[in-house]
């Protein structure tokens, strides 16, 4: 089973790509393998104990944690996640947070454990610009992240795929945005993801 999350929308702004692209493979699965799909809430803490449990309740073979990265233009494979919270902004909960860790005595940064470099290439072979990224900010997406590669590497699970990706806002989203500000049609960011399931699926059935 892979476990794939999104998150619901946050901030004053209707929508989410992230749950809107887990609502179209919730619609039309791929073909190959089982996924686990689930929409996060944009709450500190709870987001992050849901998806550690959902990743023990499936037994996950791989992890892929969606959410949106407001601004950005591509597709955006992290590479690492950051023991801090900082919020510019309060979660969907009225939590804030000011230089406090994710997880107490936690090291301060932790890998990706997915092929970075390669989740990138596959989503540039399926036509739509990505890149790397070195980091996922310091707010929910960053913590959810944090929470599944220490709870990974706590529990001696570091060989399982795991990490995040963020992707541009929607088209709708940015017409209330200030002017320039990028987006990705949602068309393109499933066949985004598609291809990084497709490239975590073979990685798996090479062992
Ligand atoms: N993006 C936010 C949190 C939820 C989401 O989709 C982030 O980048 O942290």
């Amino acid at each position: 089973m892979i476990l794939v999350t999104g998150f619901e929308p946050f901030g004053d702004i209707d929508h989410n790509p992230s749950e809107q692209v887990v609502r179209a493979l919730e619609a039309d699965p791929p073909p190959a393998g089982e996924l686990r799909l689930e929409v996060l809430p944009v709450v500190t803490g709870a987001a992050g104990d849901r998806v550690v449990e959902l990743a023990v309740e499936c037994d996950a073979r791989a992890v892929l944690m969606l959410g949106e990265a407001r601004g950005r233009a591509e597709v955006l494979v992290e590479s690492v996640a950051v023991n801090l919270r900082d919020f510019r902004m309060a979660d969907n909960d009225g939590n804030t947070a000011i230089e406090q860790p994710v997880v107490a005595d936690g090291p301060d940064g932790l890998f990706s454990t997915f092929a970075a470099a390669r989740l990138v290439e596959a989503v540039r072979t399926a036509g739509v610009t990505a890149s790397r990224s070195f980091s996922a900010g310091t707010y929910l997406c960053n913590e959810i992240s944090y929470r599944m590669l220490h709870h990974l590497a706590a529990t001696g699970r570091s060989d399982v795929p795991a990490g995040f990706v963020h992707l541009p806002s929607l088209p709708a989203q940015v017409e209330s945005m200030p002017e320039g500000t990028p987006s990705m049609p949602l068309d393109r960011q499933v066949a985004a993801v598609r291809a990084i399931l497709d490239r975590l699926m073979t990685g798996l059935d090479r062992g």
